[in-house]
């Protein structure tokens, strides 16, 4: 559905869907570096929230693909969470709301807008507060993986190639090579660690692409805050689900590790502050095994360890690419954020190294 010459404002955008109540409120939420997300609030002692997304549409330019696999995902999980034997917390998931006219995103001034269902009474956490969330976190990622686990692999590829390291590569020594921003001559030390440690993971992406371990359904980008927790620190459900596609079981657990695990924010500025959590790295994988070891393989379980080393490496590498570039990929807030979050994910690498191998 195209709106054009709309008057833009966020009411008017939000009036477009389906929204049971009087919305009184919309504001700013979240802290995701892609899409603007808001807060949007409905009268009534009852009244539901919701949340309303403007897509990023350069980094998701097919808009029917992506909201294809948004609508099969969240169906799919719903109508799967009525089979199945599961608690309070764990019965709830995050809902697309349609438009007025039966869509499941409009388009207004060159831009899409879509609604999702707020859970009520759940948080998003930017750090581990203490080893339940850590555990709770592992249960819900490995649930996921498994409540998607008979979806087919139809699911359309939102980002080809997100987490292939021979790609990332590719695209970091292109843009190093051009050097537009002039900025490479800063980042000697990071090249050279980027070059040393993908030798040091070559064994690991060689696994990947022999067919030794399964192409399943992945959620592929696990970070903390994209996982809600009620207020007693149950899981209740994964959100963000822009890159649920085909991907290895490696990719969700390691980039919940990466996010989990370091003591301090991925954007730390000093380096000697970032360290890994054993404590909470542990309690994550008790819980992920407990859910996903059901159906995991033997080398699925025999290389986990190495995956939140490929995974920090891995958007690491995409933060440097993009600072690089000249910040066209990631919100920032400073001319150097890029820069900051690569060398922190960098560090981060030298801290698991020593315990994860
Ligand atoms: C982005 O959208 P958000 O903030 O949950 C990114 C992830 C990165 C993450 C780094 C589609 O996730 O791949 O790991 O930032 N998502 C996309 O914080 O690129
Ligand atoms: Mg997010």
């Amino acid at each position: 559905m195209i709106i054009p010459e709309a008057k833009i404002d966020l009411f008017y955008i939000a009036k477009q869907f389906d929204i049971q109540g009087n919305i009184y409120e919309i504001i700013t939420f979240g802290s995701g570096h892609i899409h603007d997300t808001y807060l949007l609030k409905t009268a009534g002692k009852n009244g539901p929230d919701y949340i309303l997304q403007k897509i990023n549409r350069q980094i998701f330019p097919d808009i029917d693909g992506l909201m294809s696999n948004v609508s099969v995902v969240t169906s799919h999980i719903k109508d799967k969470l009525l089979t199945l034997k599961s608690t309070e917390s764990q019965n709830r998931a995050v809902d697309l709301v349609k438009s007025l006219s039966g869509e499941p995103f409009v388009e207004i001034s060159a831009n899409w807008w879509r609604v999702f269902t707020f859970i009520d009474n759940s948080f998003t956490r930017q750090k581990v507060q203490n080893s339940k969330q850590a555990y709770e976190a592992g249960k819900i990622i490995g649930r996921f993986q498994y409540l998607l686990s008979d979806i087919g692999t139809n699911l359309f590829v939102t980002i080809p190639g997100f987490h292939d390291l021979d790609l990332r590569l590719e695209q970091f020594n292109t843009v190093l090579t051009t050097d537009l921003t002039k900025r490479a001559q800063q980042v000697n030390d990071e090249i050279r660690f980027v070059k040393d440690m993908a030798d040091q993971l070559r064994p690991f992406l060689d696994i990947l692409k022999s067919g030794k371990v399964p192409l399943r359904i992945t959620h592929n980008d696990t970070k903390l805050n994209n996982i809600l927790f009620d207020k007693n620190d149950n899981a209740i459900c994964l959100i963000d689900l822009d890159t649920v596609m085909p991907g290895y079981v490696f990719y969700d657990f390691g980039d919940a590790v990466r996010t989990m695990a370091n003591v301090v924010d991925e954007d730390e500025k000093e380096l000697l502050k970032v360290d890994f959590n054993t404590d909470v790295y542990q309690n994550f994988k008790e819980g992920y095994l407990e859910t996903a070891g059901l159906f995991l393989t033997t080398a699925e379980k025999e290389w986990l360890a190495f995956s939140p080393l490929y995974m920090t490496f891995i958007i690491g590498i995409r933060f440097l690419t993009d600072y690089l570039e000249g910040d066209v990929y990631y919100k920032t807030e400073y001319p150097e954020h890029n820069l900051v979050r690569a060398k922190c994910q960098f560090e981060l690498i030298r801290k698991m190294e020593r315990v994860l191998i």
